[in-house]
């Protein structure tokens, strides 16, 4: 059987899962598409070539018989609102990070869920599906180098666009290592702290503070240090090195060739989030067709995107007022969030 999806935001990454659900992954095809009314003739022509059907209304999406589940790859605000409604519709919903940028929407979520007794959210924290993270949980679950004490991580993007501002170093790109170092080392963050430079990139826009500096504590006592450099120019470069009590664990870009010329040695970096993250994408999106097919649950949950959302509300605030501040959870892991 193929899984009938309908997809909300047909914009950059919305596209990229287009093409991955058609054409990169097995058992479900794009049959509806919608955007806004601003985007009307490319959505036309994107549902004309991929043979869907084209709705202006995302609400009138997800209600459509023809729909089995849903992907919303909207801009983020307008996340919560189609989730629910999805919900409400009593069908599976794949959500781009972050669930919501407001931790109260979140708490509407898993309130939904609940009431509908199944989870039925996925939220789209696709590095949990990366092979490197992977292996590096692995070796952290087995303790396999003593304690980790400490991460150094990097999260720098080539360049953003002007619409992107201050506020989204924190909300739309450390989110990723909020949930992902979260997962990676099985506790939650308890404190954190954002540094803005005084000095900045000369690449940056009037709207944005680039280069930042965040700094997390979990439960435990690990400390993270994560430089968000959005306008770097290099590439997509994400690093992760987790310093445990006897050994250092390392992710690494997965280009797997170098150059080596006359007095020179060169490694690839990655160029940007969709070709760096594409095998870990392809997983998450398969991982989510199988769970809807057999009727379970895969992948960062609606609580997942709660904790996440709560993290980085709390350093937003922490940024704003140049202060550290203690990351508290208003809901604790409700049962139907239990493993
Ligand atoms: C974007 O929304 C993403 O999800 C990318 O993975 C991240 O690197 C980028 O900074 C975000 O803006």
């Amino acid at each position: 059987m193929v899984l009938k999806v309908g997809l909300i935001g047909v914009g950059n990454i919305g596209n990229v899962h287009i093409d991955r659900i058609n054409n990169r992954i097995n058992g479900a095809k794009v049959v509806a598409i919608c955007d806004v009314p601003a985007k009307e003739a490319a959505t036309k022509a994107v549902a004309k070539k991929i043979g869907a059907t084209y709705f202006a209304d995302g609400f009138d999406l997800i209600k459509s018989n023809d729909v089995d589940a849903v992907v919303i790859t909207t801009n983020d605000p307008a996340h919560p609102q189609y989730v629910l409604a999805a919900i409400a519709a009593d069908k599976r919903v794949f959500c781009e990070k972050p669930l919501a940028v407001d931790p109260k929407d979140c708490i509407k979520i898993m309130d939904a869920e609940i009431a509908k007794g199944k989870r039925m959210v996925q939220v789209g924290f696709m590095r949990r599906f990366d092979r490197g993270y992977d292996e590096i949980k692995e070796l952290v679950d087995k303790r396999a180098y003593g304690e980790p004490l400490l991460l150094h991580c990097t999260h720098r993007n080539p360049t953003v666009d002007e619409s992107y501002d201050t506020p989204m170093a924190v909300e739309n790109t450390a989110v990723h290592e909020m949930d992902t170092l979260r997962w990676l080392l099985g506790e939650n963050f308890i404190k954190a702290k954002v540094v803005m430079p005084r000095k900045q990139t000369h690449n940056t826009h009037a709207n944005l503070h680039d280069p930042q500096m965040v700094y997390l504590e979990t439960e435990s006592g690990v400390l993270v240090d994560l430089e968000v450099f959005v306008n770097c120019q290099w590439g997509y470069d994400i690093n992760c090195r987790v310093v445990c009590e006897t050994g250092e664990l390392r992710l690494l870009d997965p280009n797997y060739h170098a150059v080596r010329t006359a007095n020179n040695d060169e490694v690839p970096i990655s160029r940007d989030w969709s070709d760096r993250f594409i095998q870990a994408y392809d997983n998450e999106f398969q991982a989510w067709v199988n769970s809807v097919e057999d009727g379970t649950a895969t992948g960062a949950s609606a609580y997942d995107g709660y904790v996440a959302s709560v993290a980085t509300h709390t350093a937003s605030l922490a940024r704003d007022t140049q202060q550290e501040q203690a990351i508290t959870y208003e809901v604790d892991r409700p049962a139907l969030y239990k493993d």
